[in-house]
């Protein structure tokens, strides 16, 4: 269905994402040069999810176009490895529906790359932290009409919490009695996690085409250099606040621990990891932030935390409907792993407060 030429060799399951089914193809074609190899990253798109993939690929199709406009205007090299590129189907759109109805797209393979799950070192988390700010700043200038809202009050917490209630009214899966402390702590910090929604309704947090779902593993790091090469897993690229692509990368990247380790002890907020990875965003980002969304940095990732938090027990009291998961307790463990994290940041807030004010500072002097 999609233009690709040559014979397919092979197509495999591939990376470790919660919601699309994505695979990874092999193509030969003959040439002038003799017998060439290409690959392929095939998605079927989750219309569970996204409930109108034709819109979530306008937005991707729109938004690449733009990306690879300005990598080639600022002089980069290699735009193709530096964002996803649509590979469109024959019939000139971006996507393919299946005879099921299940909805298709394809990229080219991005090579000579890997998504991890942790950080390396703090060189590491800088590249990362510019490699999201270099993305807000990209899709500033993207021209009208608005991006559509592909899930609608997708980071608005009082709608997680209410997603929350809901699951915890119907008990689908008799689950409830067995997660009172995760309920308690949720309970507790209500009124807290409304900021950045606030900011957002009250004006004072201007809309922004962000990310959304800026995690680290939606991040691709060249294998050679260790460079944060290519944002992925666009779907989620629509009108929100900067703050929320700033909190998911702190709270995936800055991490001691993987979103899915369980041992509580080892879930611990690395201050170091924090500092290089906002003097990496700042001097991306500190051209369009204003004073309102700089005051809120310090908050940003126990924001983000709180919110997947919330999420993944909602999903494990409904009977994990939502995310894709390897084991029963999966969504119930990475909501510990999230309450985990955001009691560790609360108890490093001053040390997080004191270098936010400092790289500040550091830019403004630059
Ligand atoms: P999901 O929405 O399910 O998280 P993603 O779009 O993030 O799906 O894709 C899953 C994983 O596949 C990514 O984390 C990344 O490792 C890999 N991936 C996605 N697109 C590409 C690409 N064009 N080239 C190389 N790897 C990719
Ligand atoms: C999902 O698609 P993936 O795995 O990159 C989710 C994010 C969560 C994340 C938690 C569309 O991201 O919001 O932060 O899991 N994406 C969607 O790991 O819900
Ligand atoms: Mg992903």
């Amino acid at each position: 269905a999609f233009a690709i030429p040559g014979a397919c060799v092979s197509i495999v399951p591939f990376g470790k994402g919660h919601i699309n089914d994505t695979y990874l193809s092999r193509w030969r074609a003959e040439g002038a040069g003799g017998a060439r190899e290409e690959r392929y990253i095939h998605q079927r798109i989750n219309d569970k999810v996204f409930r109108r993939p034709d819109q979530v690929m306008e937005n991707i199709a729109r938004v690449t176009s733009h990306l690879a406009e300005a990598l080639r205007r600022e002089g980069a090299g290699d735009v193709e490895r530096r964002t996803l590129t649509v590979v469109p189907a024959r019939t000139g759109e971006s996507w393919h529906r299946d005879r099921g109805g299940g909805w298709w797209r394809t990229y080219l393979f991005i090579g000579g790359t890997r998504a991890e799950d942790r950080v390396e070192s703090p060189a590491q988390a800088r590249l990362l932290g510019a490699a999201i700010g270099r993305f807000q700043r990209m899709l500033a200038d993207l021209p009208p009409p608005p991006l559509h809202e592909t899930i609608p009050s997708f980071h608005d917490m009082r709608f997680r919490y209410r997603q929350l209630d809901d699951a915890l009214a119907a008990d689908a899966m008799g689950r409830a009695r067995a997660v009172g402390p995760e309920l308690e702590f949720f309970a507790a910090n209500r009124k807290r996690g409304a900021a950045l929604m606030e900011g957002l309704e009250s004006g004072s947090l201007p809309p922004r085409i962000c990310h959304n779902d800026a995690k680290l593993n939606n991040i691709l790091l060249d294998e050679a250099t260790g460079e944060a090469l290519c944002v992925v897993d666009l779907d989620t690229v629509m009108p929100g606040t900067a703050l929320f692509d700033f909190g998911d990368l702190v709270r995936t990247a800055a991490s001691a621990a993987s979103e899915d380790e369980t041992d509580i002890e080892r879930i611990t907020f690395n201050v170091e990891l924090y500092e290089a990875l906002i003097r990496g965003y700042l001097p991306e980002a500190a051209g369009f932030l204003v004073p309102a969304e700089t005051a809120l940095l310090a908050e940003a990732g126990r924001n983000l935390a709180q919110i997947m938090g919330l999420r993944f027990l909602a999903d494990y009291l409904a009977g994990d409907v939502y995310y894709k998961i390897g084991h029963a307790s999966h969504n119930l463990d990475r909501c510990r792993n999230q309450i985990a994290l955001v009691r560790s940041m609360d108890a490093a807030r001053d040390e997080i407060d004191r270098i936010t004010l400092s790289a500040l500072a550091r830019t403004r002097n630059a």
